[in-house]
């Protein structure tokens, strides 16, 4: 079940948009194939959620996890960084670039805040709580407590990626997290998208389909 089932009780949840960025939509740099489709049902959730934020990937240029800052190194290789393994992508979501504009498909009149991530040159950060290097957070946990909101929902992309990361940090720090299945998309390297969904469930993520909530 929902950790809401109704309308009233979404006055204390805020929908996450994730990285409905250029770069991750047909046509962009790490595109997310049909991650257009799932924009439609985002809005229509923005429509009913009283309190919204969004995230957006915001590299510098020569940022870690850009294969191009490698030598030797071509996109979707694995390193071993001092946080961990990485995932080396195209260069994406460079600051100020249209690639790392939040698409102006969306509408999501109640954005609250804007919240970016991937802005430190040695530290990637999927998620929008803490970064890659698992010990330098992001202050939207914080912000989230302030706030008073205690359960969050999750969209966008990518499922396996940003989405994954988010949510997962987001029952870390204690909230109650569903996750809309039909208003995310995932890249899905080597089952990446199944493994995502098995750890979210192993974590107390709910998975949910937005007709259960419009
Ligand atoms: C993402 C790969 C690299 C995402 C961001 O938004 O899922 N994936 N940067
Ligand atoms: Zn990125």
């Amino acid at each position: 079940m929902p950790a809401t089932d109704t309308l009233s009780s979404l006055a204390s949840s805020v929908l996450i948009v994730v990285d409905v960025q250029y770069d991750f939509l047909p046509g962009g740099a790490l595109a997310v194939a049909n991650g257009d489709q799932i924009i439609p049902t985002i809005n229509r959730l923005a429509a009913l959620f009283p309190h919204t934020i969004a995230t957006q990937d915001w590299h510098p240029s020569g940022h870690i996890s850009f294969a191009s800052t490698h030598a030797g190194h071509q996109p979707f290789d694995v390193i071993e960084l001092p946080y961990g393994p990485q995932v080396l992508w195209p260069e994406h979501c460079v600051q100020e670039s249209h690639g790392a504009a939040l698409s102006g498909q969306l509408h999501l009149p109640r954005t609250e805040l804007v919240i970016r991530k991937g802005y430190h040159r040695q530290i990637d950060s999927y998620s929008a709580f803490m970064e890659a290097d698992r010990r330098t957070p992001t202050g939207l946990a914080g912000y989230l407590r302030e706030r008073g909101f205690t359960d969050c929902y999750v969209c966008g992309l990518a499922t396996d990626f940003c989405v994954a990361w988010t949510a997962l940090d987001a029952r870390q720090a204690g909230f109650g997290v569903c996750v809309v299945e039909d208003a995310c998309k995932g890249i899905d390297m080597n089952g990446s998208v199944a493994k995502a969904w098995a750890d979210m469930a192993a974590a107390g993520v709910r998975r949910i389909h937005s007709c259960e909530i419009c």
